[in-house]
């Protein structure tokens, strides 16, 4: 039994068929899925999602992009789950992302930079509970 983190595989990875690869690359890294679905996100609660950068120049485009197509949804646990999955991914601009994390791999740009990772312990839970029910979580 670990903590959990809240994760997101966007739009423009699951279009180009990168769900398995970077599933893969998750649990390869220790992390349990708790939870998982596709989702394809409206307008409206992609922006219930992202409220916290309403006021943000990017948040427009950021709630077209990620209401844009279906994405994965997933929770996952492991111990220090948000800063280690934090590791995994990389940094936020793939062009600073070390070499071996997910989005100097598979992200595309800034924006469209592959997966979503939770930023502390509040947020992981917060975002678990936009997403899940306690019904879904095994
Ligand atoms: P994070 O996903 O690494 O935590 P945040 O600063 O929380 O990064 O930004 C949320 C998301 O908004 C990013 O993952 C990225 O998709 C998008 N984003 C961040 N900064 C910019 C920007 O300057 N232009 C366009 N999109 C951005
Ligand atoms: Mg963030």
């Amino acid at each position: 039994m670990g903590n959990i983190t809240f994760t997101m595989i966007k739009p423009e990875a699951v279009e180009a068929g990168n769900t398995g690869a970077i599933l893969k690359r998750i649990e390869e890294s220790g992390f349990r899925i708790v939870a998982m679905k596709k989702v394809h996100l409206s307008e409206e609660k992609a922006g219930k999602f992202y409220e916290v950068h309403k006021e943000r120049p990017f948040y427009s485009e950021l709630i077209e992009y990620m209401s844009g197509g279906p994405i994965i949804v997933a929770i996952l646990e492991k111990e220090n789950a948000v800063s280690d999955f934090r590791t995994l991914i990389g940094a936020t601009n793939p062009e600073d992302a070390a070499n071996g994390t997910i989005r100097k791999e598979f992200a595309t740009s800034l924006a469209m930079n592959a997966i979503h990772g939770s930023d502390s312990d509040e947020n992981a839970k917060i975002e678990a509970d936009f997403h899940f029910s306690n019904q879904e979580r095994f």
